[in-house]
This record gives C-alpha cells, sequence and structure tokens, in this order.
C-alpha cells in the first residue's frame, strides 16, 4: 500500500488521520507541477489529477482523503475517530460536513479563485473571492457559538475526524490569510488545542 502525495491541504488531511492513528504508510511525494500532480502518470491513477491517492497492493485505487481516512479507519480502528455507536458516528459525520461545507470550501474557494497556480483548472471568478472573504467572518462567529458550550472538540468530548477537517480549514486559513476575527474566544481556543497536537505538523 502506498499514498502518493504533495505538499498541500487534502494530502496533509490524510498525513493528520495517520499521525493520530500512529500509523505510517510508504509515501510517494510528488510536485506540484507537470512532473508531478499535473503529470500523465498520477491522471492515470485519479482523472482529477488530484492527490491524496491510496494505492493497494493489488492494484485498487482509493481517491478523495475522506475516503482514504474511511479505509485506515476499517483497517486500524482505534484510536476511534469516526465514532463508536449510530448517534456518535452521525454527530462527527454532521460535524465533519459543517467543517467542510461551512468552513473549508469558502477556504478553498479563495485559493482555487485567486491563486495562478489554478487558473488553468476552472474559470476564476474573483468576485467568488470577494463574496468567501465577505461571508466568512459570519461563519466563522457561527462556529464560535457553537463551541461556547464548552466542548473540547467540535463533535464533542473526543477528538474526531470533524477536527482533522477543521485543522484543514485552519491550515488553508493560514494560506488564505482569513485569520480569527477578535473576540471569538471559544473558536480560537479550539484552534490554539489544534495546532498544538503534534499531527499539526504532519
Ligand atoms: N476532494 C479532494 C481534493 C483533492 C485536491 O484538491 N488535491 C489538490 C491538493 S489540495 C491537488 O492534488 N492539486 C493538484 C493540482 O492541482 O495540480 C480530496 O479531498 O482528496
Amino acid at each position: 500500500m502506498k499514498l502518493y502525495n504533495a505538499a498541500a491541504a487534502s494530502p496533509r488531511r490524510v498525513r493528520i488521520f495517520l499521525a493520530e492513528k500512529g500509523m505510517d504508510l510508504p509515501r510517494v511525494d510528488l510536485s506540484l507541477d507537470a512532473q508531478g500532480t499535473r503529470g500523465e502518470a498520477l491522471r492515470k491513477k485519479n482523472s482529477l489529477g488530484e492527490v491524496p491517492v491510496l494505492e493497494l497492493d493489488d492494484g485498487t485505487i482509493i481517491c478523495e482523503s475522506q475516503a482514504i481516512c474511511r479505509y485506515l479507519e476499517s483497517l486500524q480502528p482505534e484510536p476511534n475517530l469516526f465514532g463508536g455507536d449510530a448517534v456518535e458516528q452521525a454527530r462527527i459525520y454532521m460535524w465533519d460536513r459543517r467543517m467542510e461545507l461551512e468552513i473549508l470550501t469558502p477556504l478553498s474557494l479563495i485559493a482555487r479563485h485567486s491563486f495562478d497556480f489554478f487558473k488553468d483548472k476552472l474559470t476564476q471568478v474573483p468576485a467568488i473571492v470577494e463574496a468567501q472573504r465577505h461571508d466568512l467572518p459570519a461563519k466563522l462567529a457561527w462556529l464560535d457559538s457553537a463551541l461556547a458550550d464548552g466542548r473540547p472538540f467540535v463533535a464533542g468530548e473526543r477528538f474526531t475526524v470533524a477536527d482533522i477537517t477543521g485543522m484543514t480549514a485552519l491550515f488553508l486559513s493560514d494560506f488564505v490569510k482569513v485569520p480569527i476575527p477578535e473576540g471569538l474566544d471559544h473558536l480560537k481556543r479550539w484552534n490554539d488545542a489544534l495546532r498544538a497536537r503534534p499531527s499539526w505538523n504532519a
């Protein structure tokens, strides 16, 4: 089994997951250019030409960071990151979706619609960047209010994959320069705790 990897947010999501599990996988580190992620060799493995890609020993390919994490959770269930009973699984999935749709996706839209790196991949619309920058402070305030009940992690009392999606968003927020607004102390507490985890540097 090997992981096609690059210095970017989505593969990092899997690297954090592996670090939290205490797992290690052989990696193929690709550059973010025509010799690497933009090359024909990767496109043969993932038709979207994106990493992470997990290749199993029998040649099976699994793309999409969350699909890879789910597979790894099945291989090594502990520490559990996707939930135990039905209610916990649902709560973690709910918060994972919210982290992805409400926070990570808007940050990713800023990157995709403003960085030269993406200009051949999609039609860049500056107004989309402007709209996300305008709307994100309110979304971050919403997340702060959710964390105001004092829960240490976004889906409850323990660290889960929903926090890893949050860590990916926080990493992107540095990249596209969207700081946490002043006064969002619950969000700041959660942010500080996640950045202090050893897996932050995975
Ligand atoms: N939804 C995918 C997103 C994968 C993705 O966007 N990967 C980016 C890095 S964050 C990539 O490989 N880009 C390569 C390129 O654009 O050349 C996932 O979660 O795995």
